[in-house]
């Protein structure tokens, strides 16, 4: 069972979920274009993440037999300044997702439930990955400034980051998640 609030704005999870897959889809675009394409596989297993995110959220809530209502998704920036104008973004980015976790649990917290609170918790420890992820890139790229033989190397370490995230959501999420691990 899910109270009507409480699923509206878990549908509007996944329009944030969806939106930063696109964001970080467009960051991938514009690494390749620049020619660094460590830099793009990394914003490309990151789009993958998101999309397991918002898809984690679309199976919950038809598990607790609420409807899944889509909204538009806004156009991300097409233009970045540098690498690390494209990381300074997506913390902030990662910073505001965080916060609308946390008003999530505070919404399931008010109206005691406990399910969703339960739930939420598996994005709450996330967004610390997630934070920390972006920080431990945007101290190095301040070390690396206009050095371009370290910006080759960092995408090339860029370039070996892989995912265990699933990709085929045909016989549900959760299954798929098990069956990646
Ligand atoms: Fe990047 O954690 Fe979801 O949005």
């Amino acid at each position: 069972m899910l109270d009507k609030q409480m699923a509206q704005a878990l549908n509007e999870q996944i329009n944030k979920e969806m939106y930063s897959a696109y964001l970080y889809m467009s960051m991938s675009a514009y690494s390749s274009n620049m020619g660094l394409k460590g830099f793009a596989n990394w914003f490309m297993v990151q789009y993958h993440e998101e999309m397991f995110h918002a898809m984690k959220i679309y199976e919950y809530v038809q598990r607790q037999g609420e409807e899944v209502k889509l909204e538009a998704l806004q156009a991300p920036p097409a233009e970045f300044s540098s690498q690390l104008d494209m990381f300074t973004k997506t913390l902030a980015h990662e910073q505001f997702i965080t916060s609308s976790i946390n008003e999530l649990m505070e919404m399931a917290q008010s109206k005691k439930d406990h399910a969703t609170q339960i739930f939420l918790e598996w994005y709450v420890t996330e967004q610390v990955e997630e934070e920390e992820n972006d920080n431990d890139i945007i101290l190095q790229l301040k070390l690396i400034g206009d050095n371009a033989h370290a910006l080759l190397m960092l995408d090339r370490e860029l370039a070996a980051r892989a995912t265990t995230i699933p990709t085929d959501f045909s016989k549900g999420v959760e299954a798929a998640a098990k069956a990646a691990a």
